[in-house]
């Protein structure tokens, strides 16, 4: 899987305001916020997207939405929304497997 600002961001080797991070994990504010709390949750493990994922990712996924859950805590958000954008064609703009996190305003239904 070639690089992406994602893990570059892993490595340190670009800024991000990361919000927590474990030995699988890392979450950091989206540099381009929808709402007033808008993080982003990765895995360290270069997955592209959730359709690159395999039945070995299984614990890691279910991870990635426990990371999520106690990151909204942590952000005090009560109502909040994941979304996964998968493939370009579904809004995919960095290759590298990431959970949005969206609260802090209402969130209207159906998304766009
Ligand atoms: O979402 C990709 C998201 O990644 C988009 O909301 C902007 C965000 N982004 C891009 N570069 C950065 C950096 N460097 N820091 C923080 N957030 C970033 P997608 O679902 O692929 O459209």
């Amino acid at each position: 899987m070639p690089e992406t600002v994602f893990s570059k961001i892993i490595k340190r080797e670009i800024p991000a305001a990361i919000i927590y991070e474990d030995d699988l994990a890392l979450a950091f504010r989206d540099v381009n916020p929808q709402a007033p709390v808008h993080f982003l949750v990765i895995p360290k493990k270069p997955l592209i997207n959730l359709a690159d994922a395999q039945d070995e990712d299984q614990a890691l996924l279910g991870h990635l939405l426990l990371v999520a859950n106690k990151v909204a805590a942590q952000e005090g958000l009560k109502g909040f929304r994941l979304v996964t954008n998968n493939g370009a064609e579904a809004g995919q703009t960095v290759f590298h497997l990431h959970i949005h996190v969206l609260g802090g305003r209402s969130l209207n239904w159906p998304p766009g």
